[in-house]
This record gives structure tokens, C-alpha cells and sequence, in this order.
């Protein structure tokens, strides 16, 4: 207390003319209004102030700086009004604050694309602010916008990166007290794209002149890198194919599920054949040994009978360019080498 406080409690009391004993208990006594409007104003303005406005404040301040990291990203079962998506992911945070996040839906969606449109709503579970948790999500997915959903898909195809978001509105609960907090829940990830498949090997295991019973003239292994963290479910898929900016066939592989890391299949296709022989007879491919560049562009997806248009879509968005070591091919199973030129009309009739 300062001089000018005890002086002027000392005249209050004087004042009085019922001197009292100096401390608290007399002090306390005659001026419990003063320490009732500090209580008060403590109770009524301060602690709801750190409550409503401090601690969730602090609730939102730690959840915007936890980092979400993506594990794993899988969509099976695809069907075409629903699929099942899973999620493996990491939430790291500095584990300061005890408190725990309610369940909420997490809206997905691509954050370089305006307007904000979820292509997928996941319920993520309640979780603690524990420095290190996992959270793991497996859900039942109606397709709800398939352009989104679409535009997802064609980005995760061809990008070498893309960014998602996950938001939600959830509450918090700090330990020890018996409110909940609203707060926005909302993260950026960084996600490795597939990059249009670029990387992909097709190495021709048979071809023919007459098509076989599946009505398939050329049958290959094909090696499909997968850059990213995510599996999806496919099922039958059909590609167009161009020779030379012509279109000259069909490429199918079927049952395909594309996984991180290299994904290997037989794929299968009927190629116009007359096509083929032209362009190996022409330079560079009758000096290359007969690499042609083939293109090919996503046509169908059909899963189990359901059509996916939400990949069938996103696959014919880019044309894939793969060199195809087709002139050895002809050469071991037709006994064939096409020279610069062209084989002649004699000769090529002797063929077909
Ligand atoms: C999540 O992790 C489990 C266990 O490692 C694994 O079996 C599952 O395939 C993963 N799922 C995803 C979506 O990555
Ligand atoms: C999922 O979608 C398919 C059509 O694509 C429909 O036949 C099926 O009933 C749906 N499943 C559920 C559980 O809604
Ligand atoms: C969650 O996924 C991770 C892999 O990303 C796995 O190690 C962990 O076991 C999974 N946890 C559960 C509960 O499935
Ligand atoms: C991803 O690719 C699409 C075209 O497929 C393009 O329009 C978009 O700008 C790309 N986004 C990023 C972030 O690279
Ligand atoms: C092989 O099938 C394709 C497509 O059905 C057809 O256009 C082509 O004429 C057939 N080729 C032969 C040699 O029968
Ligand atoms: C194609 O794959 C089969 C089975 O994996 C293998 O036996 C064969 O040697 C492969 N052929 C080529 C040309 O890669
Ligand atoms: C793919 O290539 C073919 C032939 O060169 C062309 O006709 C088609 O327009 C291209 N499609 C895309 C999406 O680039
Ligand atoms: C695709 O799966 C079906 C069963 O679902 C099977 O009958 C068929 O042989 C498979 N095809 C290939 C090329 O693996
Ligand atoms: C792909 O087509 C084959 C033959 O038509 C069929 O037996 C198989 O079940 C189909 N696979 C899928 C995943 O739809
Ligand atoms: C391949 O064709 C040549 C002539 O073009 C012929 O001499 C040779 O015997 C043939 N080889 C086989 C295995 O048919
Ligand atoms: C070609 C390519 O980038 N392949 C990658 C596929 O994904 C795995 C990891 O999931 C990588 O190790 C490969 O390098």
C-alpha cells in the first residue's frame, strides 16, 4: 500500500470514531464492498473474458498450428453414386494444451480451385491434442457433386502436386473445464499427383493379324507408375489409342486398382493393323528398330457393370504418350521387318 492509501484509510477510520485493529480483519470488513466489486469484476468480466475469448482463442491458435500429414488416401468399392473412401493421417501438435476435438465432418476440397467445392465429406473422429496421433478413416461415400469430384480426380492425374483442404466446424474441450469451444478445424495438404501417369511401359507380348476370340489383335505387360500416396479402384478400363494424331484402336486393361508404386498389369487391344505397318516404314521408326510413339486417352471405366465417369472422365482429360517397341514385336511373332518405305503392295498383300 502506499502512503497516500494507509493515510487515507487511517482518516476513514478515525472518521468512524470506532478505531479498529489494523490488518485485514478490520480493513477486509469495513471495505468487503470494495474486494465483493474486484471479486466481481473478476468472476463477472475477467474469467469469462480468459473463457469466452482467451481460452478459445488459445483452443484455435493450437489447432490452426497442429499439422496434418496424409498417410494414405483410398477409394474402393467405386460405384457410380457412391464409393468407399479411406484416410490414414497424422495430426502433430505441440501437445501443450490437454483438450480434446469433437467428431466433425471435414468437408475435401481442391484449394487452388474457385469457388471451394468439397468433392468428398469425411467424419473424422474425436481426437486429443496429443503431440502424436493418428487418425484413420474408413467411410461410405455417396457422391454427392460428381464434378467435383471429377475435377479432383483429373488433377490428381495429371498434376505433379495439388493442394486439399479439409475444413470443419467442431468444438474443443479443454481439461478441467466444462464448456466446449467452437473452432474451425481447416488444413492444407500438399499431395503428390500422379502426373498423368508419365513413366508407364508397355512391353508387347504377342501380336497378330486376326483378331483372337476377345476380338484383340496385340496383347502387352504394361508397368504403371503411381508417384502419389493413393489406391483408387478402377475396374475395366478402355483407352483410345492414336498413331501419328490418328486414332487407330482400342486399349483395354481390365480390373485395374492403381496403388502407390509401380503397378503392373497385361493389357490387351485391337489396333488397326495397316496403320501400324504405314508408320514403320516411315523415318525414324524404320531406323529406330520400330519405337513408335502411341498416345493414348481414358475412354470408358466400368467397375463390376457400374460406370465411373468420375475417373472415365478424369483419364480422357490427357492424351499419355508411351513408346512402343512394336517393330520387334512383328518382327518375333510375324517374321516380319519393315523397311524404310514400306514393305510394297506385293508384299503387304502376302501379309493380309
Ligand atoms: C492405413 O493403414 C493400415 C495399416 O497400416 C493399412 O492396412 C491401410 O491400407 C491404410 N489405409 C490407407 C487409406 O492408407
Ligand atoms: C451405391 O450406388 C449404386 C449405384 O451406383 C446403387 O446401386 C447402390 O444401391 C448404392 N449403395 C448404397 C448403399 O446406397
Ligand atoms: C492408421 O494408419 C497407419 C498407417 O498410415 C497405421 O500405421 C496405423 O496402424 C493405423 N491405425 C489404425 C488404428 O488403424
Ligand atoms: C492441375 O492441373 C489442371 C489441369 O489438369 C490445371 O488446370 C491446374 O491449374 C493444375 N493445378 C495446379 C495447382 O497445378
Ligand atoms: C478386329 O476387330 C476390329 C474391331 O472390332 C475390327 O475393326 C477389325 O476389322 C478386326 N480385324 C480383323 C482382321 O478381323
Ligand atoms: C510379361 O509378364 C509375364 C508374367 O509376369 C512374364 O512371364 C513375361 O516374361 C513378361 N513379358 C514381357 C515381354 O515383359
Ligand atoms: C489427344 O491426341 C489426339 C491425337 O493426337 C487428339 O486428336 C486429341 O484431341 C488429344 N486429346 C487431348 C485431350 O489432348
Ligand atoms: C478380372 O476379374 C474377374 C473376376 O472378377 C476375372 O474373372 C477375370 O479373369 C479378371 N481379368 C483379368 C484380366 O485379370
Ligand atoms: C471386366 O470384364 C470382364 C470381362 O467382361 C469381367 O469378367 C470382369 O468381371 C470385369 N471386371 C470388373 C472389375 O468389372
Ligand atoms: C522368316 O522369314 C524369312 C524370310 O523373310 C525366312 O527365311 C525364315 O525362314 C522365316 N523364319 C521363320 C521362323 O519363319
Ligand atoms: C515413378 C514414381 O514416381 N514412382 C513412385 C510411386 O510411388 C512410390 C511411393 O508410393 C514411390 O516410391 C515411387 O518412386
Amino acid at each position: 500500500m502506499s502512503d497516500v492509501d494507509k493515510t487515507a484509510v487511517t482518516q476513514a477510520e478515525t472518521a468512524s470514531g470506532k478505531p479498529r485493529k489494523r490488518g485485514c480483519v478490520g480493513h477486509c470488513t469495513r471495505f468487503w464492498w470494495a474486494y465483493l466489486i474486484v471479486i466481481v469484476v473478476v468472476v463477472v468480466v475477467v474469467v469469462p473474458v480468459v473463457l469466452l475469448v482467451g481460452v478459445p482463442k488459445i483452443a484455435q491458435q493450437k489447432l490452426d498450428d497442429a499439422e496434418l500429414t496424409l498417410d494414405g488416401l483410398v477409394a474402393v468399392d467405386t460405384q457410380t453414386q457412391n464409393l468407399t473412401m479411406s484416410i490414414n493421417s497424422t495430426i502433430k501438435t505441440d501437445g501443450s494444451v490437454h483438450a480434446d476435438i469433437d467428431a466433425f465432418p471435414g468437408a475435401m476440397y481442391l484449394e487452388d480451385y474457385e469457388p471451394h467445392t468439397p468433392f468428398a465429406t469425411l467424419n473424422f473422429p474425436t481426437t486429443t491434442a496429443d503431440a502424436h496421433q493418428t487418425v484413420n478413416v474408413t467411410q461410405f461415400l455417396p457422391i454427392e457433386n460428381v464434378e467435383a469430384l471429377t475435377r479432383y480426380n483429373t488433377w490428381l492425374l495429371s498434376n505433379e502436386t495439388l493442394r486439399v483442404t479439409v475444413e470443419g466446424d467442431t468444438h474443443v474441450h479443454v481439461r478441467g473445464i466444462p464448456r466446449a469451444y467452437p473452432v474451425t478445424f481447416k488444413k492444407t495438404l500438399t499431395m503428390n499427383g500422379l502426373r498423368g501417369l508419365e513413366g508407364t511401359v508397355v512391353r508387347p507380348t504377342w501380336v497378330a493379324l486376326q483378331n483372337d476370340t476377345m476380338g484383340n489383335n496385340f496383347r502387352a505387360n504394361v508397368s504403371i507408375p503411381n508417384a502419389s500416396l493413393v489406391a483408387f479402384e478402377l475396374g475395366n478400363v478402355t483407352f483410345y489409342n492414336y498413331l501419328l494424331g490418328k486414332e487407330v484402336g482400342t486399349v483395354y486393361i481390365d480390373n485395374l486398382t492403381l496403388r502407390p508404386g509401380m503397378n503392373e498389369y497385361t493389357m490387351r487391344a485391337t489396333i488397326n493393323n495397316a496403320d501400324v505397318i504405314e508408320a514403320l516404314g516411315q523415318k525414324p521408326y524404320c531406323e529406330n528398330g520400330g519405337v513408335i510413339p502411341f498416345q493414348i486417352r481414358g475412354k470408358s471405366v466400368v467397375n463390376h457393370g457400374q460406370p465411373l465417369p468420375y475417373f472415365a472422365d478424369a483419364l480422357s482429360a490427357h492424351n499419355q504418350t508411351v513408346d512402343i517397341p512394336i517393330g520387334a514385336a512383328i518382327k518375333t511373332h510375324l517374321n516380319v521387318t519393315i523397311p524404310c518405305g514400306g514393305l510394297g503392295h506385293k508384299r503387304a498383300l502376302e501379309l493380309f
